[in-house]
């Protein structure tokens, strides 16, 4: 079994290696320009175009959950990915628990108002602030997949309210669940907190705009740890300088890395992180892949299918 191999920064020998021992049957190869040698899957991250060109593989594995970038590379080069091969995204492979962590302290920060005794102390000002109440404290996840769901798990074990939007109606314990454009206003009118883990589609690019901000309630908070595309940013910063936003947390951004002279830099209610919310772990993504390699091999269906119409 011949496996490709691209991703512009992973360490290629620790993938190497860990690929040699979860699938010993497989000859693992960093695919070279000119390369057009026999291969029967490939496992990337923004591959170039001609790499995969043409080629007719068992299947390809992206190196993460977001297959945005791939997906925007073949509408613009159609002929990039035969529509025969099946393409596939990882599903949690240890980014869960890293979204959860980040989510959950992040709403703690936000509750306990840690951000203003922050501000408060650099004025040397000993002051104790209102509280919130935590029942009206309602958390609110756009996008309700592999990751938004264990989000939501997480901050419910705080015992917040907790509401999710996707586009079907879900069923998980204790969450409010909104689905369609239809129940957007719905959910946005009840969330003190909104964390954004929806795919960038051509359906979500800049669905975090002025007309969805303005349906928060006043005074709320953003998380956004899916992709920059989701934000209109000069409408992020309109919302928090009319007072509409407390403040928001940002892990991702369009284009990465965000540029030095970019506004959000030095706001002082925005928080930066260079997109760390959750990333691959090599061990848990190889045991995935391999798991899912052999039951292509069975002729079987692996997870993480991606429907390149929907766009996730
Ligand atoms: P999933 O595909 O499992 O979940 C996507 C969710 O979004 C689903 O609930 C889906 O609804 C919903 N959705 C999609 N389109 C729409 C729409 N038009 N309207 C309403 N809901 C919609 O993805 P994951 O949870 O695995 O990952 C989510 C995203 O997180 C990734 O695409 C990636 O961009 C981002 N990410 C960011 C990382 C970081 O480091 N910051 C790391 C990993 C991922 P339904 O369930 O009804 O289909
Ligand atoms: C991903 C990411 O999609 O790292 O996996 O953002």
């Amino acid at each position: 079994m011949d496996i490709l191999f691209w991703h512009p920064s992973f360490d290629v020998r620790e993938w190497s290696e860990l690929l040699a021992r979860a699938l010993p049957q497989a000859r693992v190869r960093v695919w070279q320009p000119g390369d057009e040698g026999h291969a029967d899957y490939a496992l990337v991250w923004q591959p170039p175009v001609e790499m995969l060109q043409g080629r007719k593989l068992k299947g390809v594995f992206v190196l993460g959950a977001g297959v945005d970038a791939i997906l925007e590379r073949l509408r613009a080069h159609p002929g990039m990915l035969r529509e025969d091969v099946p393409l596939f995204r990882l599903e949690d492979t240890g980014m869960a628990q890293q979204m959860q962590e980040y989510a959950v302290s992040q709403v703690l920060r936000w509750f306990r108002r840690f951000d203003d005794y922050q501000a408060l102390q650099a004025q040397a000002q000993w002051q104790p602030l209102e509280e919130y109440p935590r029942e009206t404290f309602t958390v609110g996840i756009l996008g309700a997949g592999v990751l938004g769901a264990k989000v939501a798990a997480s901050l419910r074990a705080w015992d917040f309210p907790v509401r999710c939007w996707s586009r079907s109606l879900k069923n998980y314990p204790g969450v409010e669940s909104f689905a369609g454009n239809e129940q957007l206003p719905a959910f946005l009118s009840g969330c003190r907190v909104l964390i954004n883990l929806l795919p960038s589609t051509p359906d979500t690019v800049g669905i975090i705009n002025t007309a969805l901000l303005s349906q928060l309630p006043q005074g709320a908070y953003v998380l956004n740890v899916a992709r920059g595309a989701h934000v209109v940013v000069a409408d992020l910063l309109a919302a928090l300088d009319c007072g509409k936003l407390s403040r928001a947390t940002l892990d991702v951004f369009s284009p990465e890395p965000l540029a030095p002279d970019s506004p959000l830099w030095a706001h002082p209610r925005v928080a930066i992180t260079p997109h760390v919310g959750a990333v691959t772990r090599p061990p848990q993504a190889v045991e995935w892949i391999a798991t899912a390699i052999g039951q292509l091999e069975q002729g079987a269906q692996p997870g993480g299918l991606v429907d390149r119409q929907r766009g996730y």
